[in-house]
């Protein structure tokens, strides 16, 4: 048991100005404000990134594509814990979109982040059925150098996973679970105590994102629907996921319809995917 509170105020939060917005670019003292909040917590939640039009798009055309068991449970992807399964979504239709994979407003946030030469790594997403239980807590990789984790957790971001809620997400049907701070030091403690517990979540058009070394862990879906939360993971171009599965699903006719400037965001893409 721990004895922390759950901090609930939007203080980790980027808002967009109605002229950021039409001109699909963060005014350099926002940016500014990101990268540090970032920094020091580990994670970010920018409201209004994505028009809601976008994002039922890509609800509607995901939820119509899951495939189920006979006994209600999702027949594709992986169990990433109780109801909750990691769904590779392919890089098509509505999915194939720039502003999607490399959102102008996003692009130089996560150059600072990753360095210019960052690659997407996988995209899927994370669905939870209704009743799903609390997922364990647990970071996106393990320490770069196992022998010395102090290097490890002191060295710039390596990766990051952008969460994009595809339904609006609250408090009943899941949020993420994420602790402050906790990339900064591999903790000691393994309630996490010393570090603030946040939750995230946001309606549809928002999106949050977490440092690779950031604790995190989804909550409990107590609604009668499913929760999916789209994720991207961009890395460095350097860095090979050894703990999860890459999913790039996308086909060479696809990747023709890619802006050549983006073109090398895919360059793990191996068009094994038709
Ligand atoms: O479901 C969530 O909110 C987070 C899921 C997650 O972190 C994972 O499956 O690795």
């Amino acid at each position: 048991m721990t004895n922390q509170m759950n901090i609930l105020f939007d203080e980790i939060v980027v808002e967009l100005s109605q002229e950021e917005v039409l001109q699909q670019k963060m005014a350099p003292a926002n940016l500014a404000k990101a990268l540090q909040l970032f920094k020091e917590h580990g994670f970010l939640k920018i409201d209004h990134l994505f028009s809601k039009e976008f994002i039922w798009w890509l609800a509607h055309d995901f939820i119509e594509g899951l495939e189920w068991s006979s006994e209600g449970e999702l027949s594709v992807g992986a169990k990433a814990s109780h109801k909750r399964f990691l769904v590779p979504v392919p890089f098509r239709g509505p999915f194939n979109s720039p502003r999607l994979y490399a959102n102008p407003i996003l692009m130089p946030l996560l150059s600072e982040l990753l360095g210019h030469l960052f690659i997407i790594g996988s995209m899927g997403a994370v669905t939870s059925l209704p009743g799903a239980e609390d997922q364990h807590i647990h970071t996106d990789y393990y320490p770069l150098f196992e022998e010395d984790v102090e290097t490890s957790y002191s060295l710039p971001c390596f990766g990051i996973t952008m969460a994009i809620p595809l339904v609006d997400i609250n408090l009943l049907n899941g949020p993420t679970k994420i602790w402050s701070g906790s990339h900064r030091e591999y903790p000691k403690d393994k309630n996490l105590a010393p570090y603030p517990r946040y939750m995230l979540f946001g309606d549809v058009g928002s999106c949050y994102f977490w440092d690779y070394r950031t604790f995190h862990a989804g909550g409990s879906n107590y609604s009668c629907d499913i929760r999916p939360l789209l994720y991207l993971a961009y890395t460095r171009q350097w860095f090979n996921d050894h703990l999860n599965q890459d999913h790039l699903l996308l086909n060479e006719g696809e990747f023709q319809k890619i802006p050549e400037e983006h073109k090398r965001l895919f360059a793990k893409c191996r068009f094994d995917y038709r």
